[in-house]
Order: C-alpha cells, then sequence, then structure tokens
C-alpha cells in the first residue's frame, strides 16, 4: 500500500517504491512523512500479530466476532464463487469463510500478495487444513496492480482487516475501483471497515499500555537503521498517535525528542525538536460513508454485518 507515496524526482539509485527511495523523498518533504508498508518487516508483522492481540485493540477481535456469528450469512450472500484475497496472509476470518463456503461453493482462492515466499508457505498451510481447495497463489503488489481473473463463476474480492483505512479517501477509490474491475461485471467486493465510535476508545487502540504500537511504530527507524544503514537513536522519537475527529481519522506519528540530524547513507535529514515524521492514517468510516466511497466507483452496497456495538462493518458491495 502506498498511502503517503511522494513526487517522483530523485535518482535511479534510490527510485520511489523502494525504502531507500520512499525514505529519502518522504523525509526530505514537509511535513515529514512515510508509508506504513514500511512497518512490515519480519519484526513488524510479529509486532502487528501482537497487537490484534491487545486488550485496546478491539479490531481484529470484533471483525472475528462478526465473521463468526455471521459467517453462514455471508457464505449465502455470496454463493458459488472464486475468493480473490489481496495481500492475503492466512487468517482466522479468512479460513472461516473458506470453510464455510466449502467445497461445493468455493470454485478457488487466489490469495493475491507481493511476497511470494509467504504466500506460497500460507498456501502451502491451507492446502494441508482443507485438502479438497484450489489455492492459486498470485504474486502481485495488489496496491498498483490487480488483473482480473480469468475462469468460470463469480469472483469475490475479500479485503478484511481495515486495512482500506489506511489509504487515503481519493486512494481507497482507486483501490476499490481496481477490486472492482478485478471482480468483473457480476463480481462481488467484502470489505471490513473500522467504523467512527468514542475517540477515547480509538485513541486507546493505538496508545496501548504495554507500548506494543510503540515498538511497531518505531520498528521503522529500526529497519532504517538496519538495511538503510542510518544513524537514528530510537529513544530520540516518542511515538505519537491521536484521533483527529474532522478528517476521521487516527495518526500516528514519531516527534522527535530533540534537535537532531539523522544521516541515511549520504543524506542527512535535520529534525527540529517536536518536529513530526507521520507513519500511518488509519481513517475511520460510517457505513453510509463507506457506502459512498464504492458508490463513486460504482460499487453499491448490498449487506452489511455489524457488531453489536457498532464498532466495526462488513460490507458486501456488488459491482
Ligand atoms: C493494518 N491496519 C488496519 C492497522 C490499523 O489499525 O490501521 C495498522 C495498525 N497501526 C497501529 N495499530 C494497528
Amino acid at each position: 500500500m502506498t498511502p503517503f507515496d511522494g513526487p517522483s524526482a530523485t535518482p535511479a539509485s534510490c527510485a520511489p517504491g523502494t525504502f531507500l527511495g520512499d525514505v529519502v523523498v518522504g523525509l526530505g518533504s514537509a511535513p515529514k512523512r512515510l508509508s506504513p508498508k514500511y512497518f512490515y518487516d519480519t519484526a513488524g508483522s510479529v509486532l502487528f500479530d501482537a497487537i490484534c492481540d491487545l486488550p485496546e485493540y478491539y479490531v481484529t477481535r470484533t471483525e472475528t466476532a462478526i465473521l463468526e456469528r455471521s459467517v453462514a450469512e455471508i457464505a449465502d450472500a455470496l454463493g458459488p464463487c472464486r475468493v480473490v484475497e489481496p495481500g492475503a496472509g492466512s487468517s482466522t476470518k479468512t479460513r472461516l469463510l473458506l470453510r464455510t463456503l466449502g467445497p461445493a461453493r468455493c470454485l478457488a482462492y487466489v490469495p493475491v500478495d507481493i511476497a511470494g515466499e509467504h504466500l506460497e508457505r500460507s498456501a502451502e498451510s491451507l492446502r494441508a487444513e482443507m485438502p479438497w481447495l484450489t489455492v492459486t497463489p498470485f504474486a502481485a503488489d495488489f496496491s498498483t496492480d490487480l488483473p482480473s481473473i480469468e475462469g468460470a463463476g463469480r469472483t469475490v474480492v475479500y479485503f478484511p482487516g481495515s486495512t482500506i483505512g489506511n489509504f487515503d479517501p481519493e486512494e481507497a477509490k482507486r483501490l476499490l475501483a481496481r477490486f472492482r474491475r478485478a471482480a468483473g461485471p457480476d463480481g462481488l467486493v467484502l470489505v471490513g471497515v473500522d467504523l467512527k465510535k468514542d475517540p477515547q476508545l480509538l485513541h486507546a487502540a493505538y496508545n496501548d499500555a504495554q507500548g506494543v504500537t510503540a515498538a511497531f511504530n518505531k520498528n521503522v527507524l529500526r529497519r532504517m537503521n538496519d538495511e538503510l544503514g542510518a544513524d537514528i537513536d530510537l529513544d530520540a522519537f516518542h511515538h505519537y498517535a491521536f484521533y483527529e475527529p474532522n478528517e476521521g481519522r487516527i495518526e500516528m506519528h514519531l516527534v522527535s525528542a530533540r534537535s537532531q540530524e539523522i544521516h541515511v547513507g549520504n543524506h542527512v535529514f535535520p529534525f527540529h525538536e517536536g518536529e513530526s515524521l507521520c507513519t500511518e492514517r488509519s481513517y475511520k468510516y460510517d457505513v453510509a460513508g463507506a457506502a459512498a466511497v464504492g458508490q463513486a466507483v460504482g460499487l453499491t452496497l448490498v449487506r452489511e454485518w455489524l457488531d453489536d456495538d457498532h464498532r466495526f462493518a462488513v460490507l458486501l458491495f456488488r459491482a
């Protein structure tokens, strides 16, 4: 995902889309920013899994509970179909959906991910768990490239986890338009969306007491040290996350604790005390707002499943 893509006038050696290229552009911008996709190396993915288990981070638990309660209804609404999952892992939610669709209704499962090795590993584990399942992994960066999936029968693009919230609204529209094209004329798009709620709950979810989210946020600095030879003192940055109600989004920042320069290769980036590097935005929707984003790209909301506290929604759109 590239929620914070910047201008592209950089030399080929640090081209946009590479970690170094995006660091050079992002830290050279005012205000400084970096794509949240750089959280996710192995350590970052482990930290993210730990976030999903935190008492304050209701998101994953709530979406899974919706699936557990309503998966039979969801599977009935989908009917016989091929399930395409952009950015696929092998989440509890996906397994539940595939198992409920079962051999009679699940024509194939097409996980799409840039990381070929991880993709193959999770395909293997799914095949072991559901020997009847046809798994056809597809290596691609879904945020830029999601070809239409050939074959008989209906295609459902399944995008759980509220990752749609990590895209700015215009980018979210472009992403949903790509999903619509991939699903084809008769296709469906099933999306998990985190909903607007009491800002205190949102604040707590991104400021957990154990500091796991802070470590996740700082993981991008650790990666810059390890992978790009940067000289960043991790203690010289504060994790800072807050809900911005007018924009309807959580913003995650790394705020410089002092005036300092950081060196990345032969690039120097000055930070003044209190200056921030924005590392993530996480938009929260209401159902009508999410429906409007879909509508703008030709997707009609046909069904919705919410938890009792209306914290999270699983939305089904028809192309
Ligand atoms: C992956 N994404 C939906 C998470 C979110 O809530 O925006 C990432 C995350 N950032 C901090 N905590 C979790």
